[in-house]
């Protein structure tokens, strides 16, 4: 991050509303408040960006699986969204969504620059996607053939007309950039990984769809209406739409952006699609892309199957809101890899905050109220502490660097430098041993040493842990604001006088885990009661899986399967759903045409022989035959049963 032009843009992804917020999105967030509030902190106008990305095929089929309407689940996750990182004080200026009319305006305006360049044009594509990350590949990239080599999913084959960004015309540019610009992509191990891509050379981008609609449509003047605009182009595009690229063009000035943060499993998207698609459309491209590293909890993957997806409400409630960002930012070096774990978070909170930071504060008041009423000047902090002061300026005069390199940890680590300077300042010059010598003035300077080199900390810790640092703050007698940073950071300069107010401990010792989230008795060994009951659901366990009447609207033999039967079902919904079935040695696809079935209808899409099947129908099977389950009489598809 570079404070050269007085401006500072910062951004998050915009994340999918196929699922709820977890600690991974609450960890980019968080990092991009900090961003945001130290370049407010030092005087620059800045632009803070979050929001979510609704279109594409992967909130489709979320969506549809829940029953509801792309658009009505969309509002429902994003404002999920939204409503976390208010709660969580996140101090974005724009919360966008793809589904904005303004964002459209701009994609469809992109979309028809880069075409009138020539940089567009339209062909057959047949390829690999994988939905979970919206991503195509080539067969020679897949893992067994078949699965993503990111995330591990089956692929289904896409073979369709497609329009293509011509990605490789810009390869040789792209590594020019990197080339030049040493910091454009961060950490730098992460960089390499960018340009070795690269160097194996690019291929020309699908950027259109036309086997599903919930996308934004091409512009007008290339009419092809079936066509809808591939996610990651939509997606990439919000960095400049949300200024009004396309639209009003308001806050364009702020663009080239300081710091786009993502973590590092898009990190290719942003580094590569991004900027040749930015060179296409001749704007400047992002002074860096910062790639953070990967939460696992207790070691393992977080996933929703093996619930322990970490909630950051519930940590954040339980810890504290502003402790949680501290652990967040000083636990893992960014760019690396995490784990959340309860005792780690305990550790931190315990020996960095309480016994460093919060012990400081506890001494301050306390000397402050026995020496001098609460009152404390600065005049002799010269006179006695030279020496003191001018190694927390040189500390300080590091820190920038820090935050440039996004090397928060280390940033952290050097304010606590300074920390273990204040405390060990009233260690060694034991002020309490100069006031039994009568010698006050001495006394009273170490006090202001430290309250000095606190209130220093304070204003720099400020954007890691705003709410606490207030607090620290009011109780030295300051308030955190750019003139303080200016008089007490840039000037290097001391508070007058401290009236020093009497506060509660801001960092009780916590004893033991506050949070027993069912997810973690899940892991713990089972009770015995538990064993009782193995086998058996309860209601609601049961009410889990959504039973519905089905009509089949036509079979087909699979070639080459002895088994499987491809059947298209109406479950009362916009489109009918592709189920394979195996029932082939048992009905044969006449048989079937215009029955009704039982189907699981919120069973996880699957391959199957490379065919997707999207729900699982019911049927009784023993040694000698297999019978379907069907209803005694004909009900309307998408009966719930139950
Ligand atoms: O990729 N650890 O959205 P998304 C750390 N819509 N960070 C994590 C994480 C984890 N375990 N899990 C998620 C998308 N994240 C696209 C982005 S931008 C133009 C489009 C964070 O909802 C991390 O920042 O899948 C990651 O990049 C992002 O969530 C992915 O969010």
């Amino acid at each position: 991050m570079s404070n050269d032009c007085k401006k500072a843009y910062i951004t998050t992804p915009i994340y999918y509303v196929n699922d709820v917020p977890h600690i991974g999105h609450a960890y980019t967030t968080i990092i991009a408040d900090t961003l945001a509030r130290y370049s407010r902190l030092i005087g620059l106008k800045t632009l803070f960006l979050t929001g979510t990305d609704e279109h594409g095929q992967k909130i489709q089929e979320a969506a549809k699986q829940r029953g509801k309407k792309p658009q009505e689940y969309a509002d429902e996750i994003s404002g999920k969204f939204r409503s976390l990182w208010d709660e969580f004080d996140i101090s974005y200026d724009v919360f966008i969504r793809t589904t904005d009319e303004k964002h459209k305006l701009g994609v469809q305006k992109a979309f028809e620059t880069m075409y009138k360049k020539g940089d567009i044009y339209k062909d057959d594509y047949e390829g690999f996607y994988c939905v979970s990350c919206e991503t195509f590949f080539t067969k020679t990239q897949l893992v067994d053939n078949e699965f993503c080599p990111d995330c591990g999913k089956p692929t289904s084959i896409v073979k369709e007309e497609s329009y293509f960004f011509k990605l490789s015309k810009y390869e040789q540019k792209l590594l020019e950039w990197y080339d030049d610009k040493d910091k454009c992509v961060l950490p730098k191990a992460k960089k390499n990984e960018v340009i070795n891509f690269v160097k194996q050379g690019l291929n020309d981008l699908s950027i259109t769809r036309t086997s599903f609609d919930w996308g934004v449509k091409l512009p007008k003047s290339i009419n092809d209406p079936k066509h809808v605009m591939y996610v990651w182009l939509d997606a990439l595009l919000n960095y400049i739409t949300a200024l009004g690229y396309g639209s009003d063009e308001k806050d364009m000035d702020f663009w080239p952006s300081t710091v786009h943060l993502v973590g590092k499993d898009i990190l290719r998207f942003h580094a590569i699609y991004w900027p040749a698609f930015l060179m296409s459309l001749d704007l400047a491209l992002p002074k860096h892309i910062g790639a953070h590293g990967w939460w696992t909890r207790n070691g393992e993957k977080m996933s929703k199957s093996k619930g322990n997806v970490v909630n950051p409400k519930e940590v954040a409630n339980a810890y504290g809101l502003d402790n949680f960002r501290y652990f967040l930012l000083r636990e893992v070096p960014f760019g690396q890899d995490g784990d959340f774990s309860q005792k780690a978070l305990i550790d931190r909170i315990n020996s960095d905050l309480s016994n460093d930071l919060g012990n400081l504060l506890n001494r301050i008041i306390g000397m402050s109220g026995k020496y001098a009423d609460y009152t404390i000047d600065s005049k002799d902090v010269l006179k006695f502490h030279e020496k003191e002061i001018k190694i927390a300026e040189k500390t300080i005069e590091t820190l920038s660097g820090y935050i440039y390199d996004l090397q928060l940890n280390r940033y952290l680590e050097e304010l606590w430098k300074i920390l273990t300077l204040a405390n060990q300042s009233i260690a060694i010059y034991e002020p309490w041993m100069k006031m039994k010598e009568e010698k006050t003035d001495e006394a009273l300077a170490i006090v202001a040493l430290v309250a000095n080199l606190l209130a220093k900390v304070t204003l720099l810790l400020s954007p890691v842990m705003p709410n606490t640092c207030a607090k620290i703050a009011d109780s030295l007698g300051f308030i955190i604001n750019p003139q303080n940073y200016d008089k007490l950071i840039i000037q290097k300069g001391l508070l007058n006088t401290f009236m020093i107010k009497k506060t509660p401990p801001l960092f009780p010792k916590i004893e033991k885990e506050l949070l027993t989230t069912p997810s973690e008795n899940s892991l713990k060994p089972e009770s015995k009661d538990k064993k009782k009951d193995e086998g058996v659901v309860t209601i609601e366990q049961f009410f889990q899986t959504k039973l519905k009447l089905a009509t089949i609207l036509e079979a087909e033999e699979i070639p080459k399967s002895d088994r499987l039967l491809k059947l298209k079902v109406d479950l009362g919904e916009e489109k009918p759903r592709q189920i394979i079935a195996g029932i082939k040695e048992y009905y044969t696809p006449k048989d079937l045409v215009n029955t009704q079935v039982c189907v699981v209808s919120n069973l996880k899409p699957a391959k199957i022989m490379g065919y997707l099947s999207e729900g699982m129908l019911l049927a009784a099977k023993d040694k000698e035959s297999l019978t379907l389950i069907r209803p005694e009489f004909h009900k309307k598809s998408g009966t719930p049963i139950g």
